[in-house]
């Protein structure tokens, strides 16, 4: 460390202690310092991607104070902490959410246009850290702001991947993958910490030694690499508490293999290092079935060793060394089973390492731990061959069938004898080649196990984790999703924050959402749902606009904007959505004039990525855009109809798309959908939901109640008997006559004599429709006959729409998050106190 005598630390503590100014000549100032002194420009070489850069760097240097002070404060509090493990966090740009979330926007905003910068601008210059799938990584993102900005003391732990997930190019119709590297121009957002690392093992072998007439065992050889920390400090709005998301990425061992160099073999030597480099290269871009390699589970176990190492050695930290104190300050949240191994990591580092007794070192761990599950299908559990964790992770497989031992021998105890109950329960799935069961592992491991949404939590309880419910019915909890306000109102639309904070008279909304329910009055006032419809309109402009540069098509803006984004998959039906276009294209076709007259002129947009190897769902992808090309240039249908699909959808492009839908799509089959989350944005931007009751739509069509929604389709109890029916019946007679039509149109190659196209069909049209969309299909034309008719109207639209927004408060994610901390967490809100002089006294 630092050695000074008593008076030289005084004199850099106080100079410390001082704060960035946020007056125009300081902002400008610092902006302009770090065009010369970071970026080390010349007045003539600088472009608006370098403004960016140098503004990036100033709200940083902001950013940083206030991230200090919260680190600081809570080691002095000793605060328990929650810690949210993930293997993916989907955060998105971080510019502007930092502007907005340190009050610092407007201030900025007229500093830079002095220097001649419009800052919407700059904006649009920052990569998108794309570090996630879908659904799950979003979640972790949206939560991290609500911990910050409730003031919980948290971590977020993930993985620094090299590559995020890929950028979709759209070639001939067809989805194109190209690699994301999108550390090319550095990332001002991070914050390196070169002084905290930890070493990582895989391989080798377990030895076991007698200490003390105890048998001890030690894990020896095999590769080690280092996990080195970077931090991205997340500020929540309105409080100078900023928590860290904290990133491993992997490095070469420090130490150069010296067998490799003895035998003359330098370069191998250097080779070697390289390797350590790949384990965080590049996030698996499969978002529901499992990739089962080993690469992928050493990136499991590299997020894990490293984290629970450094919560150990901040443990550690604490005056007294009382291991049983653990859980009482520490939680882990596991997002999914995809970190589950900290669960074996921690009882290892316990045993092994710090030489506790096996049940106390069990005892703390199942204190510790929680488990969010994401997903129903079956596909989409993790499990590992028992092969691959021996030869990666000897050490750990003997901790988990001693773990398995344990918990089989409650269960024994509990239903004697019975082995139906013992297989269902197991953590290792004996039948072909072993396999360990990461859910189960998951849920012996932890305290509590949450669903999604009540639907999904319920379904837990009665179909995947039955057994588990009936032997521990209290560990099971829901916390229905949520999203952030921030990000998803307040900067997404910054036109419909300015009216609630107009008419609210403050912002306080932001951070307390509930606050909307006084806008109900509001709905009589004309002049406030022609405000409404005012912002509704700007949105779609700013949408128009934005598909016209990426899309090269032009949208009519009268015409409804309905809207379906998210990963392409079966059980999303995108598929029936783009059927019902074909079915609508053909009506259109088939009007007489005077039927012409009374047709809503819709824009359907698509957008997702399709997993690289999912055949079915890259054909979709090929089949909405051999649609738009024949629809689109259809001259007899001209503005009545238009079909896009934009590529690459993703966190900022969300921020667009969802403030300007009148309609969105949320329409799996019930029971397959957790809970969707953009289900829950999109009613915040007064949007209204075409769905079935599945996920959360169960929980919106609730809060905004029936007449404000369109839902339809098969409901959960019925599914079973559905699926069944499908299977019993003769595909002429299970599918409508509406639906067969389309069939023969696609068949007939009116949408291109492409065999694939014809093969889409084929995957559901004999007794492979899983997923129900001939049997829903009839129901959701009539939806969409809902959908026309009040869209016609265009001021009872108007008034749903604001029901939408002003009642969709129970979804943001700091009521999520609430209820996590206080029934599950047990963690109390910790305030940094703000700096001594105000922000604009500065
Ligand atoms: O999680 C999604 C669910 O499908 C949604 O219903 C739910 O709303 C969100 C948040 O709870 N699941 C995912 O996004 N899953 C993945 O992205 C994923 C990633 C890797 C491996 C498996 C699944």
């Amino acid at each position: 460390g630092l050695q000074a005598s008593p008076r030289d630390t005084s004199k850099i503590w106080e100079l410390m202690d001082s704060y960035q100014g946020s007056d125009k000549l300081a902002l400008q100032q610092s902006i302009v310092h770090h065009v010369e002194y970071t970026l080390a420009r010349t007045r003539f070489d600088f472009s608006k991607f370098h403004s960016y850069q140098a503004l990036s760097h100033s709200v940083r240097d902001r950013l940083i104070e206030a991230f200090n002070d919260t680190n600081l404060h809570f080691h002095q509090m000793d605060a328990k902490r929650i810690y949210y493990l993930s293997l993916e966090f989907l955060i998105g740009r971080c510019l502007q959410n930092a502007l907005v979330n340190l009050d610092l926007e407007e201030d900025y905003r007229e500093a830079l246009l002095d220097l001649g910068y419009k800052l919407e601008e700059l904006y649009d210059e920052e990569v998108d850290p794309a570090l996630g799938n879908g659904g799950l990584g979003r979640l972790a993102a949206c939560f991290l702001d609500s911990l910050a900005t409730l003031n919980y003391p948290s971590f977020g732990y993930g993985i620094r991947y090299t590559y995020g997930i890929f950028k979709q190019l759209i070639k001939d119709g067809y989805q194109v993958e190209s690699p994301d590297f999108w550390l090319n121009h550095g990332n001002p957002w991070e914050i390196e910490r070169l002084d905290v690392q930890y070493q990582i093992r895989f391989y080798g072998f377990v030895k076991k030694v007698w200490d003390h007439g105890v048998e001890r065992s030690v894990w020896e050889g095999g590769e080690t690499i280092m996990a080195r920390a970077y931090d991205t400090p997340i500020p929540g709005y309105n409080t100078q508490n900023t928590i860290a998301l904290r990133l491993w990425k992997s490095h070469p061992a420090s130490e150069f293999d010296f067998s490799s160099f003895n035998t003359g073999d330098y370069f191998k030597a250097l080779e070697q290092r390289q390797k350590a480099e790949y384990i965080t290269s590049v996030l698996y871009p499969n978002d529901s079935t499992e990739a089962g390699k080993e690469l992928r589970l050493k990136q499991q176990y590299l997020l894990v060793s490293a984290s629970m190492q450094d919560i150990v050695r901040r443990f550690k930290r604490r005056k007294v060394l009382d291991w049983n104190a653990f859980p009482s300050k520490v939680a882990v949240q596991l997002n999914d089973t995809h970190p589950a191994l900290a669960i074996v990591e921690l009882l290892r580092i316990l045993i092994d390492i710090e030489q506790l007794d096996n049940m106390s070192a069990w005892q703390i761990v199942t204190k510790s731990f929680n488990y969010t599950n994401h997903t129903v299908l079956p596909e989409a559990l993790e499990k590992w061959g028992v092969p691959l964790i021996e030869k990666l992770l000897p050490r750990h497989l003997e901790i988990i069938y001693l773990i398995n031992f344990l918990f089989l021998e409650k269960v024994q105890q509990k239903y004697p004898n019975n082995w139906g109950k013992l297989s269902a329960l197991s953590i290792v799935e004996e039948e072909g080649t072993k396999k360990v069961r990461m859910a189960n592992l998951s849920i012996v491991g932890s305290k509590f196990v949450n669903g999604v949404a009540k639907i999904h939590t319920e379904l837990l309880k009665t179909t995947i984790f039955k057994e588990f419910f009936e032997m521990h019915p209290n560990k099971f909890q829901n916390k229905t999703n949520g999203v952030t306000p921030r990000r998803w109102v307040r900067c997404a639309n910054p036109a419909l924050a300015a009216l609630y904070d107009r008419v609210l008279g403050s912002d306080k909304w932001v951070q307390d959402m509930e606050l909307l329910k006084q806008l109900e009055s509001n709905v009589s006032d004309p002049q406030f749902v022609r405000d409404f419809q005012m912002i509704k309109m700007e949105n779609k402009e700013r949408f128009v606009h934005w598909i016209r540069k990426t899309c090269q098509v032009d949208l009519n803006i009268d015409s409804l904007f309905d809207i379906q984004v998210k990963r392409i998959h079966e059980y999303k039906r995108q598929l029936m959505n783009i059927l019902y276009v074909i079915y609508r294209y053909l009506m259109i076709k088939e009007s007489t004039p005077e039927e012409r007259k009374r047709i809503v002129p819709r824009s359907v947009c698509f957008g997702g990525k399709a997993a690289p190897g999912y055949i079915n769902a890259k054909r979709v992808i090929k089949l909405i855009n051999s649609v738009a090309d024949v629809i689109n240039n259809d001259h007899q249908i001209g503005d009545l109809l238009k079909v896009v699909f934009m590529p690459n959808y993703n966190v900022s492009n969300a921020q667009i798309i969802i403030p300007a839908a009148e309609l969105s799509q949320h329409i799996s089959t019930a029971g397959t959908e957790a809970s969707g989350t953009s289900n829950m944005k999109f009613i915040m931007n007064g949007c209204l939901i075409l769905g079935t009751l599945d996920g959360a739509n169960v929980e919106i069509d609730e809060a905004v109640g029936r007449e404000n929604i369109f839902i339809f389709g098969t409901q959960i109890e019925d599914v079973d008997n559905m699926k069944e029916k499908m299977r019993n019946t003769d595909p002429h007679e299970y599918f409508p006559q509406e639906l067969l039509k389309v069939f023969t149109e696609i068949d007939n190659g009116r949408f291109g004599h492409n065999e694939e196209l014809k093969w889409i069909v084929d995957s559901i049209r004999y007794k492979n429709d899983n997923y129900l969309v001939g049997q829903d299909f009839k129901d959701y034309i009539k939806a969409q006959q809902q959908v026309d008719d009040l869209y016609r109207q265009p001021n009872e639209w108007a008034k749903k729409s604001i029901y939408n927004a002003i009642r969709s408060y129970k979804f943001s994610s700091d009521r999520t998050i609430q209820e996590y901390a206080e029934e599950i967490w047990q963690l109390k809100p910790i305030k940094v106190p703000e700096p001594a002089v105000q922000k604009h006294e500065r």
